[in-house]
Order: C-alpha cells, then structure tokens, then sequence
C-alpha cells in the first residue's frame, strides 16, 4: 500500500523562538541587506554597459551604412498594424482605365557579343494602384519596377549604374556568377559603376539593389528582370510577356499625398499592395492579349521584397513549366508553380478557346491586394470571373 508523507510542520516558524535565535535574526538581516546593496550596484552598471554598447553600435551604423536614417531605427512596434489595402481615389475605375500599364512584352535580344546596360536610379513619385501615389527609390524612364533586360546566354552583360538617388545603392544581378563585394558594392549618389559579366546561365532571373538594408531598397522599387535565353532556342512561343511580382508597404494611403515605406510593415510581412510590374490590377483594366490556338510565354520574377508568387492561369494548365528558371527541363502540365522571392520561372500556355483567363498568385490574399491580371484571348463577350 502507498503511503505519502505527511504534511510538513511549520512549527519551526512559530515566535516561540529558542535561546539566540535573535542573534540569528539579526544576522540574516544584516546579510540580506548587503546582499541587496550589492545587486543595486550591479545593476546599475549592466544598464551603463547596455547604453554604451548601444551608442556604440549606432555610432557605427552611422558610420557603414549611409542608408541607416532612410528607415526608422526603432523596431519596436506594436501589432496590428494600420492597412491602407484596397484605399485608392474615388474615381477608381477611371484611374485605372487612364493609366498607361507598363509593357511586359519581352524586348528583343541586342545583336553582337556584347549588351551594353545602362540603368540611372532615381527618386520619383509612381501610383501603384488607382490615385495611390508612393515615394520610390526607382530607374529613370521605368519607375518601378526597372527595365527588362534580355540576353542570350553567352553574351557578355556590361552593366552601367548611375546613382541620381539621394543615398548610395547598387545592383545585384542574380544571372551573374561575380565576386559581390567588387561588382555589386555600393554607387554613391552622382556617380556612375561599370561591370561586366558573361550570361552562362540561362533563365530567368531577379536583379534588384543590394544596398543594406536590402529590406527597404526592394521594397522601395530597386528590382527588375534580366531573361537570358537558352543557346538552343525554346520551342516557338506566339507572344512572349514578363511580370515582376511584388509587394508595396504604405505608410499612409497615398491618395491626397505620396506615401512612402512603412518598415513596420515591411518586416512585418503585411503589404498593402501587392502587383504584377508595379501596378496593382492593371492588367485587369488592359489584359494582356493572344489570339486562340497561340502559345502565350510568361517570364515571370517575384520580386518580394519578401512574399513568394503562386503562379496560376484559371481556365488552363501550363503545357510547359520550367521550374526555378532551370531551363534545362521544363514540367508538363501542371497547375501552380510557387516562385520563391528572389526567383524566376517560365511558363507556356496554348489556350483555343476565346475568353478572358486571369492570371494569378493563388495565394489568395494577393489577388485581393492586386496582383492579378488577365489573359484575354481572341475577342470574347463577358466579364471576368476572378
Ligand atoms: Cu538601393
């Protein structure tokens, strides 16, 4: 049979104290008082030793990285956050419809060995979304996101970057196999950078300013796609169409005056915006287009800064996929393709039927923010379904 111990007795506790336990008192007392003491004097000194490490750590950040007061340095923010998703001007529809939507038809390959680029960075005010106005760090001539480049594997890439932003920046090109701290280290404002590498790898690929922190660079619009196509061309596509996925954090909701990046929200994951080229919608308002029985190619990036892009057309399956940018082996018929922030993949379609064929990240939540378009083939009647 168990047994279990009895209540411990408290009758040590009791004041009916022996002789000298007094003396004992007094003593622990003493100790107890001391021992206080001298944890308020640690203390103390572990707080002086935080601050000074502290001031150390900013002194330095001042010191290596430029960018450090283009983003609030306290990270200590309080959740939820404010979401301006789904704000624009009142007249939305007539914005949209008045919009110019970038061009994502691929450009064509330069001819000869070697492709000269030449991207100027700059500051500028874009919409990305109806009435939505936003401070970007962008290229000259494009806004956000920047230029596509196209190649063809074996040509040699010779990339000139001009600075015309306010605070130093760079270019990271995910194609390039090139020591980063040489080709990819910062411009400062008013100067310009000249690097060459050869496109070996064939695919297609992010490009996007590596400056720290690299968080608010892309975030602020610093990205773009190179394609570098197979030495032995690809089956033959009818149109050929580019989409750079990506999201945009708001600090305001843009409309009566720009807003700019809310890094809260940026590390929080929690955009207010996400886009195909920049734009949210747009090419709802001016679907891309093809004619039944065509072969439609999409290059696509995700951008990020950090969300990946579930790439879906409704209403078909890719004949082709070449997953990761590999274009070494592409998959048939399949659904979905997850492109990875920082990735690329393309995809094949050959649609017959006339209609209007949405394409999508099908996680949801993006769609809903805007990033989602529409193929439309031929000259069908009707609406849109998604
Ligand atoms: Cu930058």
């Amino acid at each position: 049979m168990a047994s279990y111990p009895a209540a411990p007795s408290y009758r040590h506790a009791h004041p009916d104290r022996e002789p000298g336990s007094s003396i004992a008192f007094a003593l622990l007392a003493l100790f107890l008082g001391i021992a206080v003491a001298i944890l308020a004097i640690v203390a103390v000194v572990l707080v002086k030793t935080a601050d000074d490490a502290r001031d150390e750590a900013k002194a330095a950040a001042a010191t290596t990285d430029h960018s450090a007061d283009a983003v609030p340095a306290d990270s200590a923010v309080s959740l939820p956050l404010q979401s301006f998703a789904g704000k624009t001007g009142e007249n939305a529809e007539e914005l949209a419809m008045a919009h110019t939507a970038t061009d994502a038809v691929l450009p064509l390959v330069p001819a000869g060995d070697l492709v000269r680029v030449q991207m100027t960075l700059k500051d500028m005010v874009v919409e990305v979304a109806p009435g939505v106005k936003y401070n970007t760090w962008a290229f000259d001539g494009h806004g956000a996101p920047g230029p596509v480049v196209h190649v063809r594997e074996g040509q040699t890439v010779e990339m000139t970057l001009t600075n015309g932003g306010a605070i130093p920046h760079s270019i990271d090109f995910h194609a390039a196999r090139i020591a980063p701290n040489v080709a990819f280290r910062d411009v400062a404002p008013g100067e310009s950078f000249t690097f060459r590498f050869v496109a070996n790898d064939p695919g297609v690929y992010m490009y996007h300013c590596g400056t720290k922190p690299v968080l608010a660079h892309i975030a602020n619009g610093m990205y773009g796609a190179i394609v570098v196509d197979p030495a032995k061309p690809l089956p033959r596509a009818d149109h050929e169409y580019v989409l750079v996925a990506s999201e945009w954090y708001l600090t305001s909701d843009g409309v009566e005056e720009p807003a700019s990046l809310d890094m809260a929200k940026a590390r929080a994951m929690q955009p207010d915006w996400t886009t195909f080229n920049g734009y949210a919608n747009q090419y709802v308002t001016h679907p891309l287009t093809a004619d039944p029985g065509d072969t439609v190619r999409f290059y696509v990036v995700a951008a990020g800064p950090t969300l990946e892009t579930d790439f879906h057309v409704v209403g078909t399956i890719f004949d082709r996929a070449w997953v990761n940018g590999d274009m070494t082996q592409f998959q048939r018929g399949v659904q979905t393709v997850g492109i990875p922030a920082g990735g690329g993949a393309v995809f094949d379609v050959k649609i017959d039927e006339p209609g209007l064929y949405p394409f999508v990240s099908h996680a949801f939540a993006h769609v809903d923010l805007g990033q989602v378009g529409l193929l439309k083939v031929g000259n069908p009647k009707g609406g849109s379904t998604h």
